[in-house]
């Protein structure tokens, strides 16, 4: 059966990394909406903002203070989620009340002392910095014995909780494996086992042979909307070559990995012409000190909107009682993803402005 035929029928698709189904629906794509509109955020224009707790030199709303960086600075998060020193409790009642502590440690990464520097406008050696960065907090969160796992994620926008518009991400290490990490674990084990060989570099080769959901690559990486993306634009970013964490890549890689991040990302605020917002975040081996050969380094962007810069995809009713569904088809994203080119819209406004003048 060929692809074609498939995309005139609601039909269900299988996420081989959750083990989970989708609903896809593409014929509702037309449907018409009188929903919600959002306005969306004014991107910021300036590069330093007085009242903005990560630009250099500013009190943060702890009282502590930002010291003056000039390229990235990582600190601990003043309000975190989860603490290194938790007691460790068991709490469970007749195997239906079940609790335990869990230690961690919290931090956010400034990707750049600019209040206005998003990915997208980073040069290829700011990007190097922000990808050694995120090695170097790998390697050396993984080094303390009891850290199971580190998730680096970044919210973009309002739309996505980013409590601040300057540039960075979040980095939370802890003691056990989070949901989500456990299952993608599972899932890559037990191919592994069964297939003798990597689930995410079987499903690259393929994406790569069929050509019909790839977005962009280079020699290094791919980015590819997943056969099985529940949110309208989702992405996913692989790595070429099998390797479990950013900190085994080597130099070359990690120029590539920021080449293909600045890419990804001038398409998304191509494609509606606002600051993209997103949810995005690497998920790599554990850190438990076992090789994990079956990981392979991927990072998930899942972006809100759906059609226009004011309309959201919202995660209601069926997707919350029963399972994810989307109407526009992964094929189509991509097509979007892949017209909206690699001229950042604000550089292209720029070179217009000047050429008029
Ligand atoms: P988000 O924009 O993704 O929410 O990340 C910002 C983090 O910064 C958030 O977790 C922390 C918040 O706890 N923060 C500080 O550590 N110090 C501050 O002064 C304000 C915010
Ligand atoms: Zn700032």
């Amino acid at each position: 059966m060929n692809l074609e035929k498939l995309l005139a029928t609601p039909h269900k698709r299988f996420n081989p990394l959750l083990r989970e189904w989708l609903l896809v629906s593409p014929q509702r794509t037309e449907r018409p909406w009188q929903g919600k509109v959002e306005q969306p955020p004014a991107a910021p224009s300036i590069t330093y903002d007085t009242s903005c707790y990560l630009c250099p030199g500013n009190q943060r709303a702890g009282g502590r203070q930002t010291p003056r960086y000039s390229e990235t600075y990582v600190f601990e998060n003043d309000f975190p989620a989860l603490l290194p020193e938790a007691e460790p409790l068991q709490y469970e009642k007749n195997g239906l009340l079940v609790a335990r502590t869990d230690r961690g440690l919290c931090r956010v990464l400034c990707f750049s002392p600019r209040h206005d520097l998003t990915i997208p406008r980073m040069n290829a050696r700011e990007l190097r910095g922000v990808v050694d960065a995120w090695a170097e907090q790998f390697s050396s969160l993984a080094q303390i014995p009891w850290v199971r796992h580190v998730q680096i994620f970044e919210n973009r926008g309002e739309l996505m909780g980013a409590s601040n518009p300057h540039p960075h991400c979040q980095i939370w290490a802890n003691a056990t494996l989070p949901n989500l990490p456990a299952r993608e674990d599972e899932s890559l084990r037990a191919y592994r086992a069964e297939k003798h060989s990597c689930l995410l570099c079987d499903y690259l080769q393929l994406e790569l042979q069929r050509n019909e959901r790839i977005v962009c690559q280079n020699d290094a990486f791919v980015v590819v909307v997943p056969f099985w993306a529940v949110w309208p634009f989702e992405t996913l970013i692989l790595s070429k070559r099998h390797v479990p964490s950013l900190d085994q890549l080597h130099s070359g890689e990690r120029d590539l990995l920021g080449d293909i991040l600045r890419r990804i990302t001038i398409r998304y605020d191509n494609l509606f012409e606002t600051a993209f917002p997103y949810s995005m975040g690497f998920h790599q081996r554990p850190t438990d000190g076992q090789p994990h050969e079956s990981w392979h380094l991927h990072a998930h962007y899942f972006p809100p909107l759906l059609r226009s810069a004011t309309v959201r995809k919202f995660m209601v009713g069926y997707e919350l009682l029963a399972s994810p569904q989307r109407d526009l088809t992964p094929e189509s994203a991509a097509a979007r993803l892949l017209a909206a080119g690699e001229t950042h819209y604000l550089a292209r406004a720029a070179n217009e402005n000047q050429r008029r003048k």
